[in-house]
């Protein structure tokens, strides 16, 4: 009877068709699941892969400032050469989660290669850059902790010349990002002749170490493409988040502004110095500068501020007067602990 067989026929196409889309799917399953967990290995090599060699000439070098050999000499002596313009021993993208339950001594113990202070220099060759990592700070432990957890072994690995300062505000007034950022690049500069400076959110981590900390020749915007923002840069202008900028270009800007109090806006600021002293922005591409930032609330005291977009309409009128020859603030207490220099400051009130 043709129709049945005609029935039968194509009952059994649409199931020859239903098996083999099943077999697609588990295909497609599987190669999935084999890219995502390519990561895994990154991940641990992140934080475990301290080389051994950092371990051993750390023990050799001791663990007090003096004891630090000469920046052209390794710990037995010996001449070192210049390192190498791309870091040997980088392992691209990094698995970033913040659920795992670390401490700060945890991170201590898997950083004892650090000098107190939070600072490092590669033991085996001479850093290309000495770089100040400087983060605005208060009430956010919780995220430093991440950051100096993630950080630290890729800085090390970047082989760079490094300290991290912990810049925090004292009191309960109206914060101020971009003046905390000022005082860190001044603060860092009284302790070492660096060169370069990375100003950093306390809750941003890179999720590939290729994207180096370091400076370049038009300043940096480092964390390009966000989780937040759907791994994309949010406008073109976007200045926020991790950025870097050489001693000589923070200074042709006259550094950042210093009276933006609040949440906003003083990124824009800094992006219109930039371009109006005829600077560009270079940026890494956007699968390298991949980052993740924390889930949080706005703090206290850092709620949007409504001036925000007046002055961000005057930058270049304001900036000659307003800037790093303009700052001031006082010091309360300088802290060192293994992981970073906190320097805690009075930055006054709007
Ligand atoms: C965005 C930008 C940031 C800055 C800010 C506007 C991102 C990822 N970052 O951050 O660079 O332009 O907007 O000002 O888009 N902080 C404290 N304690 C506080 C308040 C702030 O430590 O009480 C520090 C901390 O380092 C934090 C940073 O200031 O990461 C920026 O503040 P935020 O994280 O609250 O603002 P967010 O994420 O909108
Ligand atoms: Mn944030």
């Amino acid at each position: 009877m043709p129709d049945s067989t005609g029935n039968f026929s194509l009952l059994q196409r649409t199931c020859s068709l239903v098996v083999l889309l099943c077999f697609l799917h588990i295909f497609v399953t599987v190669i999935y699941y084999m890219r995502n967990s390519d990561s895994r290995p990154a991940f641990a090599q992140n934080q475990q892969q301290r080389p051994t060699i950092h371990r051993k000439l750390a023990e050799q070098r001791g663990t007090t400032e003096d004891s630090r050999p000469a920046a052209n000499a390794s710990s037995n002596g010996q001449e070192l050469q210049i390192c190498p313009e791309e870091p040997p021993r980088l392992v691209g993208p990094l698995r970033v989660e913040f659920s795992d339950p670390i401490t700060l001594e945890m991170v201590r113990t898997e950083n004892s290669v650090l000098q107190e202070g939070g600072r490092f220099r590669p033991p085996d060759c001479i850093a290309r850059q000495k770089v100040a990592m400087i983060i605005p700070f208060r009430n956010r432990d919780e995220h430093l902790k991440f950051w100096l957890y993630y950080l630290h072994p890729i800085l090390q690995r970047q082989q760079l010349d490094y300290g991290v300062y912990v810049i925090n505000q004292d009191g309960e007034d109206t914060f101020n990002r971009a003046k905390l950022l000022n005082i860190g690049y001044a603060e860092a500069l009284k302790e070492y002749d660096y060169d370069c400076f990375v100003f950093s959110d306390v809750d941003l981590i890179p999720m590939d170490d290729r994207n180096i900390y370091k400076c370049y020749n038009q300043p940096r915007h480092l964390a390009v493409s966000m989780d937040k923002f759907g791994f994309r840069l949010p406008y073109t202008q976007y200045f926020g988040g991790v950025s870097s900028l050489s001693k000589e270009q923070f200074l042709k800007i006259n550094g950042f502004p210093n009276n933006y109090w609040g949440w906003g806006g003083e990124d824009d600021d800094i992006f219109n110095r930039i371009s109006s002293r005829g600077m560009s922005i270079s940026r890494p591409d956007g699968l390298l500068g991949r980052c993740r930032m924390i889930r949080h609330e706005r703090d206290k005291q850092n709620d949007p501020n409504p001036q925000r977009f007046d002055r961000i309409a005057h930058t270049r009128e304001t900036m000659a007067t307003d800037g790093i020859n303009s700052l001031k603030y006082n010091v309360v207490k300088i802290e060192k602990d293994l992981l970073f220099t906190k320097i805690t400051v009075d930055v006054g009130k709007p």
